[in-house]
This record gives structure tokens, sequence and C-alpha cells, in this order.
């Protein structure tokens, strides 16, 4: 083969695979807009709508997170599978099918694929969110808490910290869920070469609870800070990975860790005793913290979730700022 009819193939190849992935993933207008001037965008998760909170709860708390994004001075990117298409923005009504009483799938990066070819709607765990955004050049997510390695031996770990270690994306989260085992982890994400930044706390946080007791080597009071990290990491060294920021819910909605840590341990005896396992736990879990310690842990969750929101809001305009100026090349 001469070179320059290989060269035409690999452009032929990928524009079909450019062109494969605009069928499969729709990006509203204005969110394509806005990544297409530079503007920040923050891609939110669906999975916590459709299976990590209550109804009508869930719905509510989706349109508060976006109301936050824009008040921050971004656009936010709800992700989704509508009718077997990934949909980077949902629209109001999509936000309330996924919330609703219908068979959602859970879906993690690997089940992205089969929720398309079955026509069916799913809502996007972290993994999937991630993907998602990296496939059309969002680089901030915001979520609640990230999966990770479950407490015990069954071998459980989240697909959630592979996507991170995959995906040039800032991931903005109260830690991980105080339900996994936190020290494995955190010890997870650093061999997968995951580098956590504490911002406004120098301990890893446990979602409802502030602190888990862990010290990260790396902590900042200021959101620039993180975006000159990303920038560095993606567009000079051309390390392709994610980055963790862990922020701590805030003061005045936190939850003790003692309590917390009390409510976990009952709820997994639980499971294990009714047999619940692979992707029922994560759900199943928080939902029974939340029945032992009632209303507060719904008040702890919307408002890490809305903090989180704003956060990536601050990273991703600081993040547009910074590539515009002539040190950080456009591209990752
Ligand atoms: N329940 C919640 N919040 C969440 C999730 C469930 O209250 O955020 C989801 C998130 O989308 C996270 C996923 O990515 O749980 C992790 O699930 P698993 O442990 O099955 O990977
Ligand atoms: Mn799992």
């Amino acid at each position: 083969m001469v070179p320059s009819t290989r060269v035409s193939l690999v452009r032929r190849v990928s524009l079909l695979r450019q062109n494969a992935c605009v069928d499969l993933i729709g990006v509203r207008d204005d969110i394509r807009a806005a990544l297409a001037d530079g503007s920040p965008v923050v891609a939110l998760e669906s999975s916590v709508i459709a299976h990590g909170l209550p109804s009508p709860v869930n719905v509510r708390v989706a349109h508060s997170l976006e109301d936050a994004v824009r008040v921050a001075g971004a656009i936010p990117a709800t992700i989704g599978v509508i009718a077997g298409r990934v949909q980077v923005g949902l629209e109001p009504e999509e936000i309330e099918r996924l919330g609703g009483a219908g068979e959602i799938l859970k879906c993690a990066a690997g089940d992205l694929g089969w929720a398309i070819a079955q026509g069916a709607d799913g809502a996007t765990t972290v993994s999937a969110t991630v993907f998602a955004a990296a496939s059309v050049g969002i680089d901030v997510v915001a979520t609640g808490g990230i999966g990770g390695v479950h407490r015990g031996d069954t071998g459980d770990v989240s697909a959630d910290l592979l996507s991170l270690a995959r995906h040039p994306v800032a991931v903005v989260a109260a830690g991980a869920k105080s339900i996994l085992d936190l020290p494995r982890t955190v010890e997870a994400l650093e061999t997968l070469g995951v580098p956590v930044v504490g911002l406004g706390t120098r301990d890893f946080p446990a979602f409802y609870a502030r602190s888990s007791g862990l010290v990260l080597d790396k902590h900042t009071e200021r959101a620039e800070d993180i975006a000159r990290f990303c920038l560095i990491r993606w567009r000079r060294l051309r390390q392709s990975g994610g980055v963790l920021v862990a922020c701590p819910c805030p003061e005045q909605h936190a939850l003790e860790p003692s309590e917390v840590e009390q409510a976990t341990a009952r709820a997994l005896r639980d499971a294990a005793a009714q047999d619940v396992n692979g992707k029922r736990l994560t759900p199943w879990l928080l939902a029974a913290v939340t029945e032992s310690l009632g209303a507060r842990t719904l008040a702890a969750n919307h408002a890490l979730l809305l903090n989180n929101a704003r956060v990536a809001a601050s990273i991703a305009t600081t993040l547009c700022e910074l590539s515009a100026a002539s040190t950080f090349p456009k591209g990752h």
C-alpha cells in the first residue's frame, strides 16, 4: 500500500468513527455551540437521578443542579440514554422520564452499547458519564460521590475507577461513597494513576461526612489551581487520564462520621443477609443508610451535589480562560 493511500484510509476510518459516534451520541445545540466556541460546559450524571434518590425529589434535585451550574456561568449537560441514544444535555422532560417510574438501566461505560442496541432508556453512572463527556470534548463532570472498592472480599470494584483512569476529565465529587472501603479506594486510585486533589480540605471526604481520616498529599483552596494542574497534565504532559477533585459536603449539612459508619455497618449486614450484590448493591446500601439516618442524609446529599456542581462550573470556566491563553495550546 502506498503511503498516501494509507493516510487517506486512516482519515476515512477516523471520519467513519466520528460519524458513528454522531449517530449514537446526540449533543444538545447550546452545548455543541459552547464547545465550539470554547465556553464552559459541565457534565452531570443521571444514575443519581434514576437510582440514587427517591422520586419526586430526584427530578427536583436534577433541575437544581442544572440551575446551579448556569448561575455559576457554565452550561449544564446532564447525560443519559433515551430510547437507545446517548444524549449529552437532556431536555427537562427527559430528566423527568429517567426520574419516573419506568424501567431505567443503570449504565456503566461497558453497558452503554447494550442500552443503545436494546433501544433502552438508561441512566449513566460516573463511568459512563465520564466516557460520554470525553467523547464530545467536555472536560469537567460533577457528581455526588464516585464508586470504588467495596468492603469485604467480594471483588466488587466500581467501573468508575477505570473510567477515571482512562479519560481526560476532572470529576468533582465528595470523595467516594461512605459505604465503600475508602482506604482501598484511595490506594486503587493511586495505582491507576488518578491524582486526587482536595479542594478546601486536606482529607479525603467520605460523602455525607467531611472526612474519612485519610490524608491527601495534594490540596488547595483555589479552583484555579485545579484547572492549571489539569491543563499541565493533559496538554503539556499529554497524560490522558482524569483527575478526582475531592470537595467535602458543606459544613452545615454534613453528618458525623461515627453515625454514618454505624448506619453503614447495619446496612452492610442487612445486604449480606438478603444477598444483595452487583449493580443493585450501591443504590440499595445508600437507600438503607438514608432510611436509618432520615431526611438529614437527603439534605446532605443535595447540599454536596449542589456544591460540587458549582465547583465544577468554576473549574470549567477557569479551564476555558487558561485554554484561551497562549501558554496552553488547545487540544488534549
Ligand atoms: N446512588 C447515589 N448516588 C450515585 C449513584 C448511586 O445515591 O451517585 C451511582 C453513581 O452514578 C456512581 C455509581 O457512579 O452509583 C456507582 O455504582 P457502582 O458501585 O455499581 O459502580
Ligand atoms: Mn459494583
